[in-house]
């Protein structure tokens, strides 16, 4: 035969080729099987990128569309009070976690009472326990942390219609040589914001340590250098004075069914009418004599000790009687939601007083705070006179300062609304998107968040 006559090494040759050419083929086979795994795993991670980022989207949609809907959540409350006015009580309506179907949304809020830590406070915030920027005296001013008296003065410099510099204030001479110039505004201030155009004001001033503004002492903002802002990392959150300001506090000065009040420098005979209606002639009779031949009142408060009034007694004229005859009143301190270093800058109260003012309205009734009179239980009478003309028991401006999340705790939107009750039914007065200041709900509830988003991918 033919192939027996091959030599056996020959003969072994084509098998040998032919193994080594399978050889070949099955690396070849590999490589491209490596390679379409390859593919198969870029494009598979692609797709899961891709996935990720749309369900990003959908969740940072959720997120708006629930921020939306808490302002319509918040302005349906506000219409519905049944004593608009009365400072509001976080434990009476949604302010935590409030779910829209898939998101949920808080209500960034603030203790008044108590200092700031790492834990967030949820509910409205009362613009009426702020300073008002357009009413505030310089001294009232000067009190803010952080304020500088070149800083108050500019302020006033600022809102008051005249060119004339006060001393180590700024008007448009000032403002004229800065880069870009403007004129001073000698208006008053629309938003708190506008600060930042005065003289003398910068970031550190105006939001301090508290960058993401949402009143908790995040971990950047206790850690000295290490991360920005630059802070003290003493524990505390020492704001800057944005977080003690506002525009929006008026109250109109009628009584609530809107009917006019009555002036009590306007005579003898309108307070005896009033006084006989709501007290009683022996009543009237009583105070009458105390109140003195027709005094001028510089407050309610002033009339209510002169007339050796009470608490119950107040609560029935409040509503009826003012010392203004305009038709609003701005710029009053609510003394139930000021924070302590708001009411240190109210004359008569101070540094001294404060404590006194938030021990004594700590763990009372809503009746027992219902008229300013309870300031005169709080602080020796003199200084509570000396505070009189600036304070309120009532609010009519409310922010809500709404964060929001989408699916599984991710996306996240950050806006705040200032709505106004004074004309009646809540009106938007401000709104403005601040999601870029990134998280304001403290460490605890984004590590909830965070554990809850793997638990579900699971
Ligand atoms: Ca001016
Ligand atoms: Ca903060
Ligand atoms: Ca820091
Ligand atoms: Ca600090």
């Amino acid at each position: 035969m033919k192939a027996s006559s091959v030599p056996a090494k020959s003969r072994l040759k084509p098998v040998l080729r032919h193994r080594r050419a399978r050889g070949a083929v099955l690396v070849i086979v590999m490589w491209i099987a490596l390679g379409l795994v390859s593919v198969a795993l870029l494009f598979g991670g692609s797709m899961m990128l891709e996935y990720r980022a749309a369900d990003n989207a959908v969740a940072a949609r959720q997120a708006e569309t629930a921020a939306a809907g808490a302002a319509r959540y918040v302005r349906f409350l506000l219409s519905d009070l049944t004593t608009p006015g009365e400072p509001l009580d976080a434990a009476d309506y949604s302010a935590e976690a409030v779910p829209v179907g898939e998101a949920r949304f808080w209500l960034v809020g603030r203790d008044p009472n108590e200092d700031p830590d790492e834990h967030p406070r949820f509910g409205l915030v009362d613009e009426a326990g702020k300073l008002n920027l357009n009413t505030a005296t310089r001294e009232m001013l000067e009190l803010l942390p952080r304020m500088t008296a070149e800083l108050a003065a500019a302020i006033v410099d600022w809102r008051d219609e005249d060119d004339d510099l006060s001393p180590d204030g700024a008007e448009s001479e000032t403002y004229l040589k800065l880069d870009p110039p403007y004129n001073c505004k000698n208006a008053p201030f629309e938003s708190v914001d506008e600060l930042r155009l005065v003289y003398g004001a910068d970031l550190e001033i105006l939001y301090g340590e508290d960058t993401n503004r949402n009143g908790v002492l995040d971990p950047n903002e206790d850690d000295g250098d290490a991360s920005p802002p630059s802070d003290n990392a003493d524990g505390r959150l020492d704001a800057g004075i944005c977080e003690y300001l506002t525009v929006y506090s008026r109250q109109s000065n009628t009584q609530a069914d809107g009917t006019p009040r009555v002036n009590i420098n306007g005579g003898r005979r309108q307070i005896e009418e009033v006084l006989v209606e709501a007290l009683g002639e022996t009543r009237t009779a009583e105070i009458m004599p105390l109140l003195g031949p027709g005094g001028q009142f510089r407050s309610l408060l002033e009339f209510y000790y002169r007339g050796q009034i009470t608490l119950d007694e107040a609560a029935l004229l409040e509503d009826v009687l003012t010392v203004s005859d305009g038709d609003e009143i701005r710029g009053l301190v609510n003394i139930i939601t000021a924070p302590e270093p708001v009411l240190l800058c109210l004359p008569g109260i101070g540094e001294e007083g404060a404590p006194a003012v938030i021990a004594y309205r700590q763990n009372k009734t809503a009746d027992e705070l219902a008229t300013v009179a309870w300031l005169l239980a709080a602080l020796a009478p003199e200084r509570a006179l000396e505070a009189g003309p600036y304070i309120t028991v009532k609010s009519y401006q409310w922010t809500a300062d709404v964060a929001a999340t989408g699916r599984n705790g991710r996306g996240l939107a950050r806006i705040q609304w200032v709505f106004d009750l004074a004309g009646g039914q809540p009106t938007t007065l401000y709104r403005r998107d601040l999601s870029h200041l990134g998280w304001p709900l403290g460490v605890d509830l984004r590590a909830t968040l965070t554990a809850e988003a793997r638990e579900e991918q699971r």
